[in-house]
């Protein structure tokens, strides 16, 4: 019996076969999640917000399974990343907190949670070498074994991060092992001479993806930022599009964790609906503070959490405050938009926003908050249009405005345009339809639960595809993710998308799916044949069966 059938097992049969297999429990007879005491109390706003550095490059060494497309002209940098079990400080008043986490090899003592951030330029092909010394015989939640999700990437399949090994694919490594990642940064479309430089990615990220243990090893800690950039989204401020750069540019991953007495990071194995925490943490610290200058900032914010959706606000004193929202998965908008009042994040979702602090005196304090009420795994209360956004929310960041600094020109009225998906298109796609539901207490898409030996979808490369996405109902949501091209969505619930998600303007690689929602989104996948996965992102559902593989050929 293998590891898949044991949870089947676990699901049909109350969860005691797996436990034969892996102690997955201190204590197998441990209460459920609703029974967990609540996390310690911490003190908050008491230490600054972490900012993992930049992962520094490493001198070339040989890599003979990554391939390059001889558009790939520019010679690779490489990297290599070291996974490890490590002893961090999540808040001053706790103990140290044993994470699972990705460091730069080139930094012995790695302190944060949260990995270094992989920078990528357009065009520059950066070769990642990812080393597992995760403890092999690991007793807890989580399994030792890795495969890397480049999420946002356009890469060879064999650089995705599948989720299973399969026969004379080896992509999954164990403790002791390494794999090496290819990332070509080709901008979609180069194989067929049609480049597209608009479909530029911005604010991505990295995490684990082994079928089935998802959900465990992303919350144990494996989980990074990947930041884009080109000539337009510069990191440097003074070329492009002058967008705020440097340490004005700050990328906030935003996670809930439950901790035990001890402070360690506390799971429900059985959970299979969506666990929940109790603690808020931006970049691997509970609940902490960033002083900020007089000026232009740009928020990179990333829904890092297992199965809590963000409905993010910027308060001031109990009021609402404004911002300019200017990318989403898909990279820069079109153009920006303008005096939002919130950042609505389904688990895995990213948008940039700017905000301008030179509007408030020094002194002044402001708290990010999630305002979006969820009580548990199956979703946030109300529907996606309209979720029920509370007077009072968990502040995850306070922001606290210090002294003046030189700032970066306006945000222009034109960042990166593209072009809608035309009438014509539309007309020639070829049309399915996926219908993600819950059956017999597992999460299955089109009625089947996960199955990776074999694809539920074989599309032809570089054809035109329109994807009906279905929620089966029951008051569940789904946030649907599709690897290897952005989505531009086309219609949601038979209406236009609102700006944030609508074609034209943004394009997304995870799109949710409230209650009974449908959505309606276009596809070219171009240039990399193989083996990719489409699946819920709320990680329990994902580790429950809710995904499916599909192939470009
Ligand atoms: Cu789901």
């Amino acid at each position: 019996m293998n590891r898949r059938d044991l949870l089947r097992l676990s699901l049909v049969g109350g969860g005691l076969a797996w436990t034969q297999r892996r102690p997955l429990f201190a204590n197998p007879l441990a209460p459920p999640f609703d029974d967990l005491p609540p996390s310690p109390a911490t003190t908050p706003f008491v230490t600054t917000l972490p900012l993992p550095p930049v992962l520094t490059p490493v001198a070339p060494f040989s890599a003979p399974d990554v391939t390059f497309p001889p558009q790939a002209v520019n010679p690779p940098t490489y990297y290599k990343i070291i996974s490890e079990e490590r002893f961090v400080s999540l808040h001053p008043e706790l103990p140290l907190t044993r994470v699972w986490g990705y460091r730069d090899a080139n930094v012995a003592n790695w302190p944060f949670a949260v990995g270094p951030t992989i920078v990528g330029r357009a065009q520059h092909p950066i070769v990642v070498r990812h080393e597992n010394q995760l403890p092999a015989n690991h007793v807890g939640f989580g399994v030792p074994e890795e495969t890397v999700h480049f999420h946002g990437g356009h890469v060879e399949a064999r650089s995705d991060g599948f989720p299973e090994d399969l026969p004379n694919y080896d992509v999954v490594f164990g403790s002791g092992q390494h794999y090496d990642y290819g990332y070509a940064l080709l901008d979609p479309g180069f194989s067929h001479g049609a480049a597209d430089p608009t479909d530029r990615p911005a604010t991505m990220w990295y995490h684990d993806h082994v079928l089935d243990f998802t959900a465990q090893n992303v919350y144990s800690g494996l989980v990074g930022f990947f930041l884009f950039e080109d000539e337009l989204d510069t990191l440097d401020e003074t070329t492009g599009l002058r967008l705020p750069s440097g340490e004005f540019d700050v990328p906030l991953a935003l996670q809930d964790k439950r901790l035990d007495a001890q402070g360690q990071l506390a799971y429900d194995v059985f959970e299979h609906n969506g666990f929940l925490g109790d603690k808020w943490l931006v970049n691997g610290a509970i609940q902490p503070f960033l002083v900020v200058k007089r000026r232009k900032y740009r928020f990179r914010l990333l829904n890092g959490c297992n199965a809590r959706f963000l409905g993010m606000r910027l308060i001031k004193q109990g009021v609402v405050q404004r911002f300019d929202l200017i990318a989403t998965e898909g990279g820069l908008l079109s153009q920006p938009l303008r005096n939002r009042d919130l950042v609505f994040l389904s688990p895995a979702q990213r948008e940039d926003i700017v905000v301008d602090f030179a509007q408030y005196p020094a002194g002044t304090v402001l708290f990010l908050e999630n305002r979006l009420r969820q009580d548990d795994g199956r979703g946030p209360s109300g529907t996606f249009t309209q979720p029920e956004i509370q007077d009072r929310g968990a502040k995850f960041l306070k922001i606290v405005v210090g002294g003046d600094a030189a700032d970066s020109p306006p945000i222009p009225n034109v960042l990166r345009p593209f072009a809608a998906i035309t009438q014509a298109q539309i007309n020639g796609a070829t049309r399915r339809t996926f219908e993600f539901k819950r059956r017999n207490g597992v999460w299955v898409i089109n009625g089947q639960p996960v199955d990776l030996t074999q694809p539920m979808a074989s599309v032809p490369e570089n054809g035109l595809e329109i994807w009906r996405l279905k929620n089966g109902g029951g008051g569940w949501w789904h946030p649907v993710h599709i690897h290897l091209e952005f989505m531009h969505v086309l219609t949601r619930n038979g209406q236009t998308p609102a700006p944030d998600e609508r074609d034209g303007i943004a394009k997304r690689d995870v799109i949710t799916l409230g209650p009974n929602d449908e959505v309606e989104v276009f596809f070219q996948f171009r240039d990399f044949r193989g083996r990719w996965v489409m699946h819920c992102h709320t990680l329990e559902h994902e580790d429950a069966f809710m995904m499916m593989r599909f192939d470009v050929v």
